[in-house]
């Protein structure tokens, strides 16, 4: 045959060959789901010996997990705001639970990640805390107003559904009145109910409905945010009863463990509803604690799992970017607190697991990754047109290869000038009146011994100091809720408006 006609005839088949690629190959979709106060207690990810999450460990099997993924920031309204802006915290100014991010005339038109979608065809649907106010909007305790209006945005998704939360809730708390105000939010236990009843519960079947009739000819973003393992973490006996009634399921901690950890440390978490590890000793309550956030944990790993069986029901498994993410961590008696506002390991390490097209199965990336990198990997992922305001790197080498290098470490940052910087060995930590930490996580994964100071490690805390961030903003304008501040000429703290002075007590 004459080589011009074969030359022909391969690119017909070429053609050919493409085409049915094409139509059986839309633009995937995306499955985004969040999980609140999330910290490493998920069975792949090692946290906790005894935890069981079999859905998100099958996740990770079927896709990519990351070991060593940190939040940009340790509370939910900063650490989402991060995510879905693309922005540091240190960029917007936006460390507490307000403001949500459309008051501030800088960001009242930014385009978030599900807005990137939506704008390059995509349906985006939304259920139950996705944003720090649930699926958009600040939180808010009433109906809309006519203000609200008046100032109404494009909507953060297209398509809202069940509100989520709580849900069911016993009449009065279970546990004894919690010092530092015995705030509602505060209590776990054991509390008989139906599944249905969750707030979570209603979010994922909400997703599933969805999922289940989805249009063909769009692709969808959907995303789905769980409430739980948030306290209050109510869970039914059957929950409870996947952990044993005994000591076993306790977080080893050291007595003494904030004895290394500058004073500076306890700024962060100054005056807290989340009560230190003493109340919860004192009262009985630890063990009640730590079973029933293990239950929950478990309870929204299920809740997940029936997501991702319809997923597969529907034939979409293949075509459906998954993720999931929690927007941050939370301590149960390590270092000597319950709660978040920190910037060790605990309070920072979340899962953050992609399945799907273009994700390598059975991938374990120790590098360290930030929440921060989600939207440039998504978008990547879904080949859309890359942003170059982005202050994430994307993560797809490490989704194609878990071993590919990423130089740049995890940085976590509560309230300006307190850092946290984790690479692949090292936790530093560098807070606003230049006290210090440093953790040698490979010989020392529980943050135990600070070994800042100590002159054979200058190098590494040098190396770290490097990726301390350039821009670091003031709290933005509305800042409210877990907020600090501080004045070097003064040495004063302060902490939601109280002024913290060196010899004040540390509230118990
Ligand atoms: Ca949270
Ligand atoms: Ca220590």
């Amino acid at each position: 045959m004459h080589p011009i006609f074969l030359t022909a005839l391969s690119l017909i088949a070429s053609v050919v060959i493409a085409c049915p690629t094409d139509a059986a190959s839309p633009r995937p979709n995306v499955l985004f789901i969040a999980i609140d106060d999330q910290n490493d207690w998920i069975g792949h990810l090692g946290g906790h010996p005894l935890v069981k999450t079999p859905c998100l460990d099958r996740l990770a099997a079927r896709g990519t997990t990351f070991l060593n993924a940190h939040v940009n920031s340790p509370l939910c309204n900063p650490s989402r705001t991060s995510l879905m802006l693309g922005l540091r915290p240190t960029t917007t100014g936006i460390y507490g639970l307000a403001p949500w991010f459309r008051t501030l005339p800088d960001w009242r038109d930014r385009v978030t990640l599900p807005q990137h979608f939506a704008a390059h065809g995509y349906r985006t649907l939304a259920t139950g805390k996705v944003h720090h106010g649930g699926t958009g909007g600040p939180m808010r305790m009433g109906p809309s107003t006519p203000d609200d209006q008046a100032t109404a945005l494009p909507p953060e998704f297209q398509v809202t559904g069940r509100a989520g939360g709580i849900g069911v809730k016993p009449d009065r708390k279970l546990i004894p009145p919690t010092p530092m105000g015995n705030h509602p939010l505060m209590d776990w236990g054991l509390f008989p109910h139906r599944d249905e009843e969750k707030g979570d519960y209603q979010v994922a079947s909400w997703a599933i409905e969805q999922i289940q009739n989805a249009p063909e000819d769009q692709p969808f973003f959907l995303a789905a945010g769980f409430f739980l393992p948030h306290v209050p973490c109510y869970a039914t006996q059957k929950w409870f009863d996947l952990y044993p009634d005994d000591d076993s399921v306790l977080p080893v901690v050291q007595v003494d463990d904030r004895a290394d950890t500058p004073r500076f440390s306890w700024y962060l978490h100054w005056n807290l509803p989340e009560p230190r590890l003493q109340w919860v000793r004192e009262n009985n309550q630890w063990r009640n604690l730590v079973r029933s956030y293990l239950a929950c944990t478990s309870f929204v790993d299920a809740q997940i799992g029936r997501i991702l069986d319809a997923l597969d029901e529907a034939g979409l498994a293949h075509e459906t970017i998954v993720i999931v993410w929690g927007d941050n961590g939370w301590h149960l008696g390590e270092k000597g607190i319950t709660g978040k506002n920190t910037l060790w390991d605990r309070s920072t390490r979340v899962p953050l697991i992609f399945a799907g097209p273009g994700v390598h199965a059975g991938g374990r990336c120790t590098q360290p990754a930030e929440l921060l990198d989600i939207y440039p990997t998504l978008v990547e992922l879904a080949g859309l047109p890359r942003r170059t305001d982005l202050e994430g790197l994307s993560l797809v080498p490490q989704l194609e290869d878990a071993a590919s290098h990423r130089e740049r470490p995890a940085i976590t940052s509560h309230n300006r000038g307190n850092h946290g910087i984790r690479s692949q060995r090292w936790r530093y930590i560098h807070y606003a009146d230049g006290s210090e930490e440093l953790y040698d996580m490979q010989n020392d994964p529980h943050e135990w011994t600070n070994l800042a100071g100590q002159p054979e490690f200058d190098a590494v805390m040098a190396d770290h100091r490097k990726w301390l961030p350039k821009i670091d903003k003031p709290p933005a304008p509305g800042s409210a809720h877990r907020v600090l501040t501080y004045d070097k000429s003064t040495d004063i703290a302060v902490w939601e408006g109280e002024p913290i002075r060196r010899t004040d007590p540390i509230p118990k």
